[in-house]
C-alpha cells in the first residue's frame, strides 16, 4: 500500500509541453504531434534530425496559459507520439512513412489536429498527402524563405527542394515569405499560377490576398528559415531579411480565424546550430498553431 502521507513522485513527462498523463492521453487530445528527426536530404548545413527533440525539451519551459488568446493550452490535451524512424534508404521511402504515420493518428475520421514536427522540410510532403487523402478540398500554405518549387534536387525528386513541387501537383499551394528563387522556380510560379506573398511583400495588401485565396480547409506547412536569422537562426539555410516573429504569428492567427486548419509542420530547427532561446521559439510556434487552430474550433 503506498503511504497517503508520502507525497508523489515528481516526474517530469517527456512529452511537449511536458503534461501530465490527463492532459497527454491520446484517447482525449484534441492534437497529436509526430516527431519526424530525419535531414538526410537537407543540402547546406545538417542538424534538422535534432529538431524534434530540441522542441519538446523546449516546450518544457512554455506557459500553458497562452496570454494572447486567454486559453490555459495544456486543458486542450495534446498527445506526443513516439518519434518516426528514419528510411535513409530512399526519400520517397520516407514520404510514404510520414504519409502512414499521419494517416493512423487522422484516418479514423477523429478530428484530431495532427502536427509533424520535422525535420528537414521534406517531412511536409507525405504529412500534406495524408491530409489530402481526407480533405479532397485542401490547399496548402507553404511558408519558407525558399520555394521548394524544383522539379529533382540533387538526385531526388522527394527532397526538402521539392516539397511545394511535388505538393502542387496535386492541391492548390500558396506560398509566403519567399526571398530566394531559382530561375527554374520563378517560371513555375508564373507558368502555373502560384499565389505567392514574396517577403518583404510587394504591396500592403498581399498577405490578406493569400488567405483571401485559400479554400476552405487548409494545412499550414513553416520552414523556420521564413523568420528572420535575428530571431531564428538555428536553421540549415538561414536567409537574411525574413518575417518577424509578430508578423509570422499575426498572419497564422488570422489564417486560423478565417479558414478551418485541418493539420500543420514546423520544420527545419537545427538545434546545434543557434542558440536555446531559437528551439524555444521553434516550440512557440507549435504550440501558437494548436492553440490558435483549435480556439478557432
Ligand atoms: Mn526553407
Amino acid at each position: 500500500m503506498p503511504d497517503p502521507q508520502s507525497p508523489p513522485v515528481p516526474w517530469t513527462p517527456t512529452n511537449f509541453l511536458a503534461l501530465p498523463p490527463q492532459q497527454s492521453a491520446l484517447a482525449s487530445a484534441s492534437a497529436v504531434l509526430i516527431p519526424v528527426p530525419i535531414d538526410s536530404t537537407t543540402s547546406f548545413r545538417t542538424g534538422a534530425r535534432h529538431g524534434p527533440a530540441a522542441i519538446i525539451a523546449a516546450s518544457a519551459a512554455l506557459e500553458d496559459y497562452d496570454v494572447e488568446l486567454g486559453i490555459d493550452v495544456a486543458d486542450l490535451g495534446i498527445y506526443t507520439a513516439p518519434p518516426l524512424e528514419p528510411h535513409v534508404g530512399d526519400p520517397y521511402q520516407m514520404v510514404e512513412r510520414v504519409r502512414s504515420a499521419v494517416t493512423h493518428y487522422t484516418g479514423q475520421g477523429s478530428g484530431k489536429l495532427t502536427g509533424v514536427i520535422g525535420g528537414d522540410h521534406s517531412a511536409t510532403i507525405g504529412s500534406a498527402f495524408a491530409h489530402m487523402d481526407l480533405h479532397p478540398d485542401l490547399c496548402v500554405l507553404y511558408i519558407d524563405a525558399h520555394a521548394d518549387l524544383r522539379d529533382e534536387y540533387q538526385g531526388t525528386a522527394w527532397g526538402h527542394g521539392s516539397g511545394a513541387r511535388r505538393i502542387a501537383e496535386r492541391c492548390p499551394v500558396s506560398l509566403v515569405g519567399i526571398r530566394t528563387l531559382a530561375s527554374e522556380e520563378r517560371e513555375f510560379i508564373e507558368a502555373a499560377g502560384i499565389p505567392t506573398c514574396y517577403w518583404p511583400p510587394t504591396n500592403a495588401g498581399a498577405l490578406h490576398n493569400i488567405t483571401s485565396g485559400l479554400g476552405s480547409e487548409v494545412y499550414i506547412s513553416v520552414d523556420l528559415d521564413v523568420l528572420d536569422p535575428s530571431e531564428m537562426a538555428a536553421v540549415g539555410t538561414p536567409e537574411p531579411g525574413g518575417m518577424r516573429w509578430l508578423e509570422l504569428t499575426g498572419f497564422l492567427r488570422s489564417v486560423c480565424q478565417q479558414r478551418r486548419v485541418v493539420g500543420f509542420d514546423v520544420c527545419e530547427l537545427a538545434p546545434d546550430l543557434g542558440l536555446p532561446a531559437h528551439s524555444y521559439t521553434a516550440a512557440k510556434l507549435v504550440y501558437k498553431l494548436i492553440a490558435y487552430t483549435l480556439a478557432a474550433r
